[in-house]
Formats: structure tokens, C-alpha cells, sequence
């Protein structure tokens, strides 16, 4: 994986937003070439007749054997993006989901579906709102334009990874008070970071092309990963160079450093400082 830098202005806009835009994360080839293995693996949703007043039928969230198709499968070390995750969390991250999602056009009239404001990993059921930790990060990547709004792209509250209590809704609204929605502009290409905190939701696509995105979420590798990801494919992990088998979880202890982005973050300069367990004075 070549080395990107985060810039100062990355991790300010990050740390205050609870997102960031990498614009042009995947050359115009790349898209095309994951185009054509999404489509594929999409066979299912392109292939059924489009159901007026069903959106739920018009809606594809895949996530089991992405990894399968080669393209997918070499964006797990993406050099454009992995180095700003590492830069972000650590080097002690593996890959912890991934998703493809395709959404057909809705019509104004259905009602939104999948519609509902969330933080990711359920960790609030858990932890509550207060004192959340930042334990991981999804890249987003667009492999179609979404230049109006409307047009399929996840909707993101700017700001509320730091919020300490549930959004507020209105009756009869979809949208919560008080924060800045963002329903960004995109680029094919373009790759959307989003921290595990920031409160998001599906919206739909009332635009006239089948919206489709790409989204692998990284965590710390004490975070479980998905089930479909939990036995890393052997084939694979032998076939992987050491920061990708790093990624797919290649060493199962958690105890065992993550001797590959380690190495890897050193070489670069970006270690993070250690913590010890005990100082002395
Ligand atoms: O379908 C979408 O756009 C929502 C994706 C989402 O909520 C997620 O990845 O956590």
C-alpha cells in the first residue's frame, strides 16, 4: 500500500465534521472496473422488473462474498484511503464490513425506505449517547455521479459524532432538528469517510439511474468484524500481501501486534505515540 498523508486540514475537517471527502479516490479505470464486477454481483436487483410503490424490491444491500470478485478484493488496501484510516484509528485496524448497495429510482410518492437515523455498530445500545468512543471508520466509495440531491446518497448530520443524547425529531418529519444535513455532491470515484459516531441515514434515490456505492468499514481489531468476514478465506489471506492479510484479519489474536501496518506506519512515520501501562515518578 503506498503512503498518502493525512493533511492537517483532513483531520480538523474530520474531527469537526465526522466525516471527510476524498475527491478522485479511484481513477476513471478503477470505477469501471468495479462497475462491471458490482453489476454482476447485482445480477439479482438489475435483472427484476422495477415495482412501482415498492421500494423495498428496487433496493439492493449485499454484503457476504464482495471479496470474491478481484476488483473488491484489491480495494481492501486502497492506497488513496486505507492510509488515512490508519492515520485516523491506527495501525492496529482490520476490515470490519463491507456493503454494496444499489438503489433503483423511488418515486416521490413512496414512502422513504430504510429511512432512519442511526450511529453505526450499535454501540450506543450498549454505551449510551455520553462518552462514545471513536472505534471505527467506512469508506464510502461512489461508483456513480450523485450530483443533485435526492439521488441515493447517505445523508450525514454534520457534527454529531460529538453529540451526547438522540437526534430530534419532529412528528411527522424524517429529518432531525437543530443539525446541519448533508446530502453531499459526489463524484464517480469520489470516497465519503464516516466515524463510527456521526448520526446517518439511507436516503432514497429519486434520481434517474441506479445509485451505487461501495462500503468497507474498518475497526480496531479488537472490534468483532461481521460474520461474513470472520473466517478469512484461506485462498485469499495466501494470495494477499501483508498489509491486505493484516486487514482480513490474517492474525487472529488480538495479542499479536499488527506487525504489518505497523512496520508499515514506521517506515512512513506516522507511528502513533505508545501508551504505557504504568509511568514512573
Ligand atoms: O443505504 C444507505 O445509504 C445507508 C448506509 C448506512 O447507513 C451504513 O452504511 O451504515
Amino acid at each position: 500500500m503506498d503512503f498518502v498523508r493525512l493533511t492537517p486540514e483532513q483531520r480538523r475537517s474530520f474531527e469537526e465534521d465526522g466525516f471527510l471527502v476524498v475527491p478522485n479516490a479511484l481513477p476513471a479505470e478503477a470505477v469501471g472496473r468495479l462497475v462491471e464486477a458490482c453489476d454482476r454481483l447485482a445480477q439479482p436487483l438489475l435483472q427484476k422488473p422495477e415495482l412501482s410503490g415498492r421500494p423495498e424490491y428496487n433496493h439492493l444491500d449485499l454484503r457476504p462474498g464482495l471479496l470474491r470478485e478481484e476488483a473488491l478484493f484489491d480495494l481492501v488496501a486502497n492506497s488513496s484511503t486505507v492510509p488515512l484510516v490508519v492515520q485516523l484509528l491506527s495501525p492496529n485496524i482490520h476490515l470490519h464490513s463491507t456493503t454494496l448497495i444499489y438503489k433503483r429510482h423511488e418515486s416521490p410518492h413512496d414512502p422513504p425506505f430504510r429511512r432512519g437515523w442511526h450511529r453505526d455498530i450499535r454501540i450506543p445500545r450498549d454505551l449510551g449517547h455520553k462518552c462514545l468512543p471513536l472505534v471505527g471508520i467506512k469508506v464510502c466509495y461512489c461508483l456513480t455521479d450523485f450530483h443533485e440531491s435526492d439521488c441515493g446518497m447517505t445523508l450525514m448530520a454534520r457534527g454529531t459524532h460529538l453529540r451526547t443524547e438522540p437526534l430530534v425529531i419532529r412528528k411527522g418529519e424524517v429529518d432531525p432538528e437543530g443539525v446541519e444535513v448533508c446530502d453531499l455532491r459526489l463524484n464517480a470515484g469520489d470516497a465519503l469517510l464516516f466515524e463510527n459516531r456521526i448520526f446517518h441515514t439511507a436516503a432514497p434515490n429519486r434520481g434517474n439511474r441506479v445509485s451505487k456505492v461501495l462500503i468497507y468499514g474498518y475497526a480496531y481489531r479488537w472490534m468483532k468484524p461481521e460474520v461474513y468476514l470472520e473466517v478469512p478465506d484461506g485462498r485469499h489471506l495466501e494470495k494477499a500481501d501483508p498489509v491486505t492479510r493484516q486487514l482480513l484479519g490474517g492474525y487472529r489474536d488480538v495479542d499479536t501486534p499488527p506487525w504489518a501496518l505497523q512496520r508499515w506506519a514506521e517506515r512512513h512515520g506516522v507511528r502513533p505515540e505508545p501508551v504505557p501501562w504504568t509511568v514512573e515518578v
